[in-house]
Formats: structure tokens, C-alpha cells, sequence
């Protein structure tokens, strides 16, 4: 396909509300944590849509946008989801996962227990297409695909945060059921199953703690 330049041009702020803006944005990003007590209240689909759509401006290699969104409120669905996601996760918990990991995991209090997933109004799985179908019937690659996706549920997580709502990043490994009973095709890999609803009244969370920015972020060499 050809190049076809258009024009791009950003809406110029001054310094000043740049630095308002992302200061702004800190703070608000500031107060974003996983969720894993959630309230059944109902988050209407049109809220869902738009989180999506914003979602899919994603940049992605080669444009290839190798997501694929699922959003799920059916209640049978969830439930069934839960039944599969807590098999596997008893047997992360009781032999998969070794010693050091689930020491890593004590400050977090999880456990093979996820009544989220019945709970919360929505479950978004994200699956990534590692390649596609040409018209021929052979494979063609995705680029990057891993990256990409990457790259949209963190705009997802972001956006929910952003919108109001709570957000968990949950990966019941193996994820390999999604697929079956999400009747996803062959060519598409369980990425992230997140949560999405308000907090429970009652939900509390972990006290951690983010390494200060200096550890993090190096100013040239
Ligand atoms: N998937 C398990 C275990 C788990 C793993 C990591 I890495 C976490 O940050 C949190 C949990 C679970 O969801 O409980």
C-alpha cells in the first residue's frame, strides 16, 4: 500500500498549562490501584464502547492493531470464566507457582479466590493477534504484537482510571480457556482479563509504595 502523507498538526499549548496539564495528570494517575473488591453496581455498555474505541487509537507495528477486545456482562459467562480462571489458579497457588513467587505475592494478599469475576459488572479480555488470515488462507504476521497490545491496555487501564472507574490487570495462567469460551479463533492469545466496575464500599487495598522517580529515570548517560 502507498505512503499517503496528511497534514498533522497538535494543538500548541504554552508551558505553563503543559505543566498544569501533566501535573494534572499525576496527580489523578497518582491515586489509580488494582482493584479486587468490586461493587455489582452496572456500568452502562456505551461507557465500555468509548473506553475501547479510546483504547484502539493505540500506535501499533506496522498499523497491524493486533488486538481483539471482548467485553463481557453476561452473567453465565462471567460465572463460567470464574469457574475455569479459579481451577487454574488453585493450581498455580498449590504447586506452579514456587516458593519465592508466592512470597513476592504475600504484601498483595491475593489468593486463588476470585469472586471478582463474578462480581464486577464487566470482565474485558484483551487477546492479542499474533497473526492473520490473508486472502489466500496463509498466515501473515503480525509485528510487534506483544509491544502493541501492551500499548492498548495500558491506554484501556488509563482510560478507565481517567473515566472513574477501577480496573484490575488479572492473568489466570494458563489463560488458554478464555479462548474456548470466548469462541475466539485460533490465531488469538489470552493477553490480560480486566475487571471493570466501581470498588466495592468496603474494598481495600495493599499499601505499596512506587520506587522514587530517580531510580526510575535516568537524564542522558
Ligand atoms: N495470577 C495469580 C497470581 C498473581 C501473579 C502476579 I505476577 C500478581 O502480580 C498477582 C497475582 C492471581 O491473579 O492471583
Amino acid at each position: 500500500m502507498a505512503y499517503v502523507p496528511v497534514p498533522y498538526a497538535l494543538p500548541r499549548r504554552t508551558e505553563a498549562e503543559m505543566l498544569e496539564a501533566a501535573a494534572g495528570l499525576l496527580a489523578r494517575m497518582r491515586t489509580r490501584r488494582s482493584c479486587r473488591a468490586f461493587s455489582d453496581e452496572p456500568v452502562p455498555r456505551e461507557l465500555i464502547e468509548c473506553l475501547v474505541a479510546a483504547a484502539h487509537t493505540s500506535p501499533s507495528g506496522a498499523n497491524r492493531q493486533p488486538w481483539q477486545f471482548v467485553a463481557v456482562d453476561d452473567l453465565a459467562i462471567k460465572h463460567e470464566i470464574r469457574v475455569a480462571a479459579e481451577a487454574e489458579e488453585r493450581e498455580s497457588y498449590a504447586r506452579r507457582m514456587p516458593p519465592a513467587w508466592l512470597a513476592a505475592l504475600e504484601p498483595l494478599g491475593t489468593d486463588a479466590h476470585k469472586p471478582f469475576l463474578d462480581v464486577a459488572p464487566w470482565l474485558v479480555i484483551i487477546f492479542q493477534r499474533t497473526w492473520e488470515y490473508a486472502d489466500s488462507g496463509e498466515r501473515t504476521p503480525n509485528y510487534y504484537p506483544v509491544e502493541s497490545v501492551g500499548l492498548a491496555a495500558g491506554m484501556f487501564l488509563t482510560a478507565c482510571h481517567l473515566a472513574g472507574l477501577a480496573t484490575l490487570t488479572h492473568t489466570p495462567s494458563p489463560m488458554k480457556f478464555l479462548r474456548e469460551i470466548l469462541r475466539r479463533p485460533e490465531n488469538e492469545k489470552p493477553y490480560l482479563l480486566i475487571p471493570v466496575g466501581y470498588p466495592a464500599r468496603d474494598c481495600m487495598v495493599p499499601q505499596i509504595d512506587k520506587k522514587p522517580l530517580r531510580d526510575v529515570l535516568q537524564w542522558n548517560r
